[in-house]
C-alpha cells in the first residue's frame, strides 16, 4: 500500500512557499496541475489573464520538474472540464493516500472542495494559504474586537507585527502611520513617465498566446501587447524596475489620472503577488529598503506598503469573514443593466473611455481608474451590482474574487452599506478634472452641470445624492454634501435631476 499523495496546485498558487508543496516528496508524491475549461470560462476573462495564468503555470511546472517533482500536467487542448475532473482522472490512474491542496482563493471553489472527501472517498487536506500575512482566523479575531472594521487600525497592527517601517521603540518611522495627505497630487505632466521595459517571450509563452487567441476569440484583450512576467525571476525584475524607476514618484501621483500613460508610476505587481510569483512580505521589505537607501521619500514607501500590508490583507479578511452573503449585498438597490460599451470603451467621456479601453486591451487599470472613473460612474449611474462585479472579475489580469469583490462591491459601489468604507466614493467631474488631464481632451466640460456638453458625472452625482438622501443622512462624513444639495433652489434641483435622467437615457441607455 503506497502513501503517495496527490498535490493539486492551482493556477494562482504558483509560489515556492505554497504550503501544499512544502512537504512534497519528489519520487513519491505527484503534483497535478490542470488548465481546465471551467476556470477559463466562468466569466469572460481577459485573454491577458488566461495567457498569464497558463504561461506561468507551464513555467512553474517546468521549474518543479527541474527540482525533481513528478508533475502530471493537463494542457487546455486535452479538454479537461474542471479541476474536479482532473483529480478524478488522476485517481483513476493511481492510488493516493490523500489529496493535498492549499485553500483556494474563491469561495465557490472552496465550497466545491469541501465535498471532495466524500465524493472521492479519500482524505483531503486543505491547508491554510500561508502566503498571506494575516490568516483568516487572525483577521476574524481582530475583527471581533471592533464594531466598524476600519483598515487603518488593521494596518497599524500589521506594521507592528511585521516590524515594517517601525522604529526600535515601536513607533512608526517618521512619527506618523499614514502619509496619505501627501499622496494626492493631480497630474499636469509635471515629470516624465518612464517607459516600461519589454519582456522577451520564450516558446512556452508564445505557444500559450497562440492557444488563447484561438480558443477565446470572443474575449477582450489584445495579446499582441502581452507584456506580463510569467516566472518568479521575471516578476522580480519587474519589481526591481519599479523600485528603481517608479517608486520615487509613486506616492505623489498615486491618485493621479494621465492621458499619456495607462500605469504612470504604479508598480504593476498585483498580478504577480496574487498568483504566487512574488511574496507580499518580501515586496514590502524591498520597498522599505529602497527608502532606507534613499531612493524614495518615506511618503512613497509608506503609501506603497499600506496597499500591500494593509489593504490587500484587509480586503481578503473582509471577503472570507462575510462570504457567501457578501456577494448578494446591494445597499442602494442598483439594478440598471451594464451598458454594452463597457465591453468596447466606446463612450465620449474621455476618462471613462480611456480607462475602459486600456483595461480591455491590456487587462490593467490603476486604482484611481478602477475606483474613481469606472467604479464611480457605475455607482452614480446605479449599474447592477452583480453585473459590475462580474465585469471587474473578468477584465483585470489580477482579478480573483477574494480581492475583486470587496474592492468592487464594498469600496467602489458601497453596496455593503459601509462595512468597509466610511462613505461612498462618489465624486463629480470636478474631482476627475482636479486629478488629471483627461478633461482637456473631452467633449464634455466638468464646469457644466446641465445642457449639451455638460460632464455626465456632474448631474449623475447630484442625482445619486438626491436618491439616497435618507440612506446617507446618518453618515457624518456626508453632512456637508447633503446640506449643499438641500440648500439648492427647487428649480435648480429639478433641472439637474431632469438632465440626469436624460443622461441616463442617452449615455447609459435605459432610464429605468
Ligand atoms: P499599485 O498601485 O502599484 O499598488 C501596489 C500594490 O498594492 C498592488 O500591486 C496590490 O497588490 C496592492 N493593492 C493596492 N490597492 C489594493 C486594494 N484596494 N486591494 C488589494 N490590494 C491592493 N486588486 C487586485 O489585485 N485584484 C483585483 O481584482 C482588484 N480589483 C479592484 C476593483 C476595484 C473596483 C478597485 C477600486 C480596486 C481593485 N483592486 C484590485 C485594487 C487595486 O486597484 C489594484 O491592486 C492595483 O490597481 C493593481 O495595480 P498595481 O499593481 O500597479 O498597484
Ligand atoms: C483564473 C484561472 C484560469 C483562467 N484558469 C485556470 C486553470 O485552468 N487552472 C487552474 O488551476 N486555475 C485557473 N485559474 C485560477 C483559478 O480560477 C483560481 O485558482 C480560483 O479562482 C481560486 O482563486
Amino acid at each position: 500500500m503506497t502513501d503517495a499523495r496527490l498535490i493539486l496546485v492551482l493556477g494562482d498558487q504558483l509560489s515556492l512557499h505554497n504550503p501544499a508543496l512544502k512537504n512534497a516528496r519528489p519520487g513519491i508524491d505527484t503534483v497535478v496541475m490542470a488548465e481546465v475549461r471551467e476556470e477559463a470560462v466562468y466569466v469572460r476573462h481577459n485573454r491577458h489573464k488566461i495567457a498569464l495564468i497558463f504561461a506561468a503555470m507551464r513555467h512553474f511546472r517546468d521549474h518543479l520538474r527541474g527540482a525533481g517533482h513528478r508533475v502530471n500536467y493537463y494542457d487546455y487542448g486535452q479538454g479537461v472540464e474542471s479541476l474536479e475532473r482532473a483529480v478524478e482522472a488522476e485517481l483513476a490512474l493511481a492510488h493516493y493516500s490523500a489529496i493535498v491542496i492549499c485553500e483556494p482563493g474563491e469561495y465557490r471553489l472552496r465550497a466545491a472542495m469541501a465535498e471532495w472527501s466524500s465524493r472521492f472517498e479519500t482524505d483531503v487536506d486543505i491547508l491554510d494559504d500561508s502566503r498571506f500575512l494575516c490568516s483568516i482566523e487572525e483577521f476574524n479575531r481582530w475583527a471581533d474586537g471592533y464594531k466598524s472594521l476600519r483598515m487603518e487600525y488593521f494596518y497599524r497592527g500589521m506594521r507592528k507585527r511585521y516590524g515594517v517601517l517601525l522604529e526600535a521603540d515601536g513607533e512608526p518611522c517618521g512619527g506618523k502611520w499614514n502619509y496619505d495627505q501627501e499622496n494626492r497630487k493631480g497630474w499636469r505632466n509635471q515629470v516624465a513617465v518612464p517607459a516600461r521595459p519589454g519582456l522577451v517571450q520564450d516558446a512556452i509563452t508564445a505557444d500559450v498566446i497562440a492557444l488563447v487567441d484561438q480558443a477565446f476569440p470572443a474575449n477582450p484583450g489584445k495579446l499582441e501587447h502581452f507584456n506580463y512576467a510569467v516566472t518568479h525571476e521575471q516578476a522580480q525584475q519587474q519589481l526591481d524596475w519599479f523600485c528603481e524607476q517608479g517608486l520615487a514618484n509613486f506616492g505623489t501621483y498615486q491618485d493621479a489620472l494621465a492621458e499619456e500613460s495607462p500605469w504612470m508610476f504604479h508598480s504593476l505587481v498585483s498580478m504577480y503577488i496574487n498568483i504566487g510569483l512574488l511574496e507580499p512580505l518580501a515586496v514590502c521589505q524591498q520597498v522599505e529598503q529602497a527608502w532606507h537607501d534613499g531612493r524614495c521619500e518615506l511618503a512613497a514607501a509608506e503609501g506603497f506598503i499600506r496597499q500591500v500590508l494593509g489593504w490587500r490583507e484587509y480586503i481578503r479578511g473582509i471577503y472570507w469573514r462575510f462570504m457567501p452573503d457578501y456577494k448578494h449585498k446591494n445597499h442602494f438597490d442598483a439594478r440598471r443593466p451594464l451598458p454594452e460599451w463597457f465591453w468596447t470603451g466606446d463612450t465620449d467621456m474621455r476618462c471613462l473611455s480611456q480607462a475602459l479601453k486600456q483595461t480591455l486591451e491590456l487587462g490593467y487599470g490603476h486604482h484611481i481608474q478602477r475606483l474613481m472613473v469606472i467604479g464611480n460612474f457605475a455607482l452614480l449611474a446605479g449599474l447592477d451590482v452583480e453585473e459590475v462585479c462580474d465585469w471587474y472579475l473578468a477584465v483585470y489580469v489580477d482579478a480573483f474574487e477574494w480581492v475583486e469583490l470587496p474592492n468592487t462591491l464594498g469600496m467602489a459601489l458601497h453596496a455593503d452599506g459601509g462595512m468597509m468604507a466610511s462613505k461612498p466614493y462618489a465624486a463629480s467631474g470636478k474631482y476627475i478634472q482636479k486629478q488629471g488631464n483627461h478633461c482637456t481632451q473631452c467633449r464634455y466640460s466638468p464646469a457644466k452641470m446641465t445642457g449639451d456638453g455638460a460632464c455626465p458625472y456632474n448631474a449623475l452625482y447630484w442625482r445619486f445624492i438626491d436618491r439616497h438622501l435618507i440612506a446617507l443622512e446618518g453618515n457624518g462624513r456626508m453632512g456637508l454634501v447633503l446640506n449643499n444639495w438641500k440648500k439648492r433652489a427647487e428649480a435648480d434641483k429639478t433641472a439637474i435631476l431632469h438632465w440626469a435622467d436624460k443622461v441616463l437615457d442617452e449615455v447609459v441607455g435605459d432610464a429605468a
